[in-house]
């Protein structure tokens, strides 16, 4: 079986709400290894660099502002199939469309404010996990 790595952020919108804890105790309810795990509260610039590729979306300040506007918890999460198996968990990206037991279902509240984030292909995961994590942070 093959294990995978995916990167993970619970959002401003989850971490104010206090909702933090539960969305952890779900990743680990569902079989994920949390292999790093760090609260951070991002800069603006920081939010632009990690979001970068969509830049040229009409949505892209609204969204970099509101990840620069309150703390976050940003992951690294291992399973087999990590990629989907958390997508799956998170529900659509519009709360509104997000299935019954999904964290965004859940914990979102808009579209922008959707409670999480994760990688949607092998190569993001590694982009992200390198923007906020160094090997060192992810030994085990
Ligand atoms: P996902 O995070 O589900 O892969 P994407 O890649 O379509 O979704 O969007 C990236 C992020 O941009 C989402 N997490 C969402 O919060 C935000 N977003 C997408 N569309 C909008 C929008 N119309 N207005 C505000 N934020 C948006």
């Amino acid at each position: 079986m093959t294990q995978e790595r995916t990167f993970a952020i619970i959002k401003p919108n989850a971490f104010t709400d206090g909702n933090a804890g539960k969305i952890l105790a779900r990743i680990y309810a569902e079989g994920f290894t949390v292999v790093g795990i760090k609260k951070l509260y991002m800069s603006k610039v920081e939010a632009e660099g990690f979001y970068a590729v969509h830049k040229e979306r009409p949505f892209f300040g609204e969204l970099t502002e509101f990840m620069a506007s309150g703390p976050c918890i940003v992951m690294v999460l291992e399973a087999e199939c990590a990629i989907k198996k958390w997508r799956d968990l998170m529900g659509a990206t519009n709360p509104a469309d997000a299935a019954e037991g999904t964290l965004r279902k859940e914990f979102g509240a808009s579209l922008g404010e959707n409670a999480t984030h994760g990688s949607d292909a092998p190569e993001t995961a590694a982009f992200e996990i390198g923007y906020f994590f160094s090997g060192l942070d992810l030994l085990m």
